[in-house]
C-alpha cells in the first residue's frame, strides 16, 4: 500500500489506510482556532477517509464529467454527505492543553450550528446525547488520537486510542460533522480541496 500523508504544519502523521484497508485516505488538514479573541492556535490535524468501494455507488452519477469539473462539482460533496458512504475522520491533538469541558463547548458549537443548519430547531437533544459521551474522566494529551466513524446505516462511531466510547444512529449528525470538514465553510479549505480532488480521482478509477 501506499505511504501516508503527512500534515506539514503540524508533523502530525496519517496512514494511507484504515479499517484493513477499506478506507483511504483522501486528505489531511489542520483545526484551528482563536482563543482571547486574537490568539490562534492549531487544535488539531485531521485526515478523512472513505471507503472506496461505497464511493464509487457514486460512478455511474458521475463518471461521465472530467476530473477539473468534478473537483468543483457541489454536488459532489453534498452526495458524499448525505449517502450510506463509510467514512472516518482521524484526528491527532496538536494543543497540548485541551479540557474536556473546552471541547464540550467548542463542539457544541461547531456541530450544533450544522445541526441547526440541516435539521431546524429542533436537535439540542440529539447534541446532548452526543456530548454526553464526553465524560469528564478522559484525557486528551498532544497526539492523542481520535476517530469519528460513519459506519452503514449512517451510525455516528467515535473512538479515542482505538477504544471504542460509544454510537449513536442518525443521518443527521453524521452528515453535520463531516460537513466540518468537507461541507460550506470548512475547517481547512485546502484539505477540503484535496479531499474533492482524490474523491473524484477515485470515482474515475
Ligand atoms: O484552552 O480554552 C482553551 C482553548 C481551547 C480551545 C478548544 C478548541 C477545541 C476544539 C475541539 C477539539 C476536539 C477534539
Ligand atoms: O473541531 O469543532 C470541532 C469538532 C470536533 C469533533 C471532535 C469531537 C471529539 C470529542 C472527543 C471527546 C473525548 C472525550
Amino acid at each position: 500500500a501506499a505511504d501516508g500523508s503527512v500534515e506539514h504544519r503540524t508533523g502530525a502523521a496519517f496512514p494511507a489506510e484504515l479499517a484493513g484497508g477499506q478506507r483511504r485516505l483522501l486528505g489531511v488538514g489542520l483545526r484551528r482556532t482563536t482563543i482571547l479573541g486574537l490568539k490562534s492556535i492549531d487544535v488539531y490535524a485531521f485526515g478523512v477517509y472513505a471507503d472506496g468501494r461505497d464511493l464509487r455507488q457514486l460512478r455511474e452519477k458521475y463518471q461521465k464529467l472530467p476530473v477539473s469539473e468534478l473537483k468543483e462539482n457541489a454536488e459532489l460533496i453534498d452526495d458524499a454527505l448525505e449517502r450510506d458512504i463509510r467514512m472516518t475522520v482521524r484526528l491527532q491533538i496538536v494543543y497540548g492543553r485541551l479540557s474536556i469541558r473546552s471541547v464540550r463547548s467548542a463542539f457544541e458549537k461547531s456541530v450544533g450550528s450544522r445541526l441547526q443548519k440541516f435539521g431546524g430547531s429542533d436537535t439540542n437533544e440529539l447534541l446532548q446525547s452526543f456530548v454526553s459521551l464526553f465524560k469528564d474522566e478522559y484525557k486528551l494529551p498532544k497526539g492523542s488520537v481520535i476517530e469519528l466513524s460513519r459506519e452503514s446505516g449512517h451510525v455516528l462511531k467515535i473512538s479515542i486510542e482505538g477504544e471504542e466510547l460509544g454510537s449513536i444512529q442518525s443521518k443527521l449528525l453524521c452528515k453535520s460533522i463531516l460537513d466540518l470538514y468537507i461541507g460550506d465553510d470548512p475547517f481547512d479549505k485546502n484539505a477540503k480541496d484535496s479531499i474533492q480532488e482524490k474523491m473524484a480521482s477515485i470515482l474515475k478509477n
